[in-house]
């Protein structure tokens, strides 16, 4: 395959020595140009990089993902990239899968193109597969359509569209972050399915408090969304660079009170939505514009939101009867029924 030479790949990297060389050599056969981030990794992660080929960029100070994500997307603008590619480090993206993506690119210059590995259920971990079913529902929800895997790193995106928008979140709500807001300012999201590949690799990715930190990131999004959307009507594109969610979310403090305070209230709000959302509906006043295009009923996010708290009980129930040697495994098929594949083959794309 040709190379591209308006594509770069970016690869946010810590503590990979083992399998960083590999990922960049395997990149540099479809593109010129490798950048990595290395925010003080412990280990050769920079020097490996760097004698492999890559751009290195490079923090002393750790600051997860997402600051490397912002910090490799400003370095490939700056040195005049029009889109990157961006992948993991670890291991996990096989390279091999680059000119699948770029070609969906090509087709799709102005969309997000996120790898699925959906489809690869067997080789995810069962918790992981679980938390992936529950951020697509709520992720698709938020971005105005479906798409089949919001959690995985392996992406293309055009750095045009990352301009229209302003990142606020940090470690791994990030990528959330840019689902959520390219599909609310009304851009198309494609995916390509991928392999996924786990076994031994260790991540970084801490289960409950970054699965918090997304919910409650999502949550937060979600209420100001509709709240904007329950006064104005054929509104389903919400989101504008510098709003007043932006806004709230510049003061990192400010930002944790407002997503605390608006979780802790916000089945008081479904429930409030959900009943304008039926007034709307009587008086044929458009409002609620994203979910009606939808057309997947209000209630369904308003019962999962309810639920949310449900799943957390029935995990802790599987885990304590788990300590006395039982097998309870109710949570699979909970997540399933309450949280669909929504609308998945009337939207499919790929
Ligand atoms: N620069 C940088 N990269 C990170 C950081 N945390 C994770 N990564 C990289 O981001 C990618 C995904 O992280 P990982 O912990 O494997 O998450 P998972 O694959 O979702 O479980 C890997 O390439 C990591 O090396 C960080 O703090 N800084
Ligand atoms: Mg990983």
């Amino acid at each position: 395959m040709q190379k591209t030479d308006h594509i770069c790949v970016v690869i946010p990297a810590y503590n990979v020595a083992d399998a960083i060389e590999s990922v960049v050599r395997g990149a540099s056969r479809y593109v010129d140009t490798v950048f990595v981030a290395d925010d003080g990794s412990r280990d050769a992660t920079a020097e490996i990089a760097a004698a492999a080929g890559a751009v290195v960029i490079r923090n002393m100070e750790n600051k997860g993902k997402g600051d490397a994500l912002k910090k490799l997307f400003a370095a490939a603008a700056k040195a005049g990239f029009q889109a990157v590619i961006s992948m993991d480090g670890d291991g996990q993206h096989d390279p091999e899968e680059l000119p699948r993506f770029i070609a969906k690119h090509r087709q799709y210059p102005c969309s997000i193109v996120v790898g699925s590995r959906m489809s690869a259920r067997k080789n995810i971990p069962r918790a992981r597969y679980n938390s992936m079913h529950i951020a697509r529902f709520y992720i698709s929800y938020a971005a105005n359509q479906f798409i089949e895997d919001t959690q995985c790193g392996y992406r293309v995106y055009p750095l045009e569209l990352i301009g229209k928008m302003k990142l606020t979140q940090d470690l791994y709500v990030t990528e959330s972050e840019i689902l959520i807001k390219a599909g609310d300012l009304g851009r198309k999201i494609h995916f390509i399915r991928i392999g996924a590949i786990y076994g031994q690799i260790r991540s970084h990715f801490r289960p409950v408090l970054d699965i918090t930190a997304i919910t409650a990131y999502i949550i937060s999004y979600f209420m100001v969304k509709f709240f904007v959307e329950s006064i104005t009507a054929n509104n389903p594109n919400t989101y504008r660079k510098g709003n007043l969610r932006d806004k709230i979310a510049a003061c990192k403090t400010i930002d944790l009170f407002f997503q605390t305070y608006i979780v802790s209230i916000s089945l008081i709000l479904q429930s409030i939505f959900a009943l304008i959302h039926v007034l709307g509906s009587l008086l044929k006043f458009h409002n609620f514009a994203s979910t009606r295009r939808l057309n997947h009923g209000f209630y369904r996010i308003t019962v999962g939101s309810y639920l949310l708290p449900v799943i957390l009980i029935i995990i802790i129930i599987e885990k304590l009867v788990g300590l006395v040697g039982l097998k309870f495994q109710y949570v699979d098929g909970f997540i399933q029924r309450y949280y669909p594949h929504l609308w998945g083959d009337r939207h499919r794309t790929f």
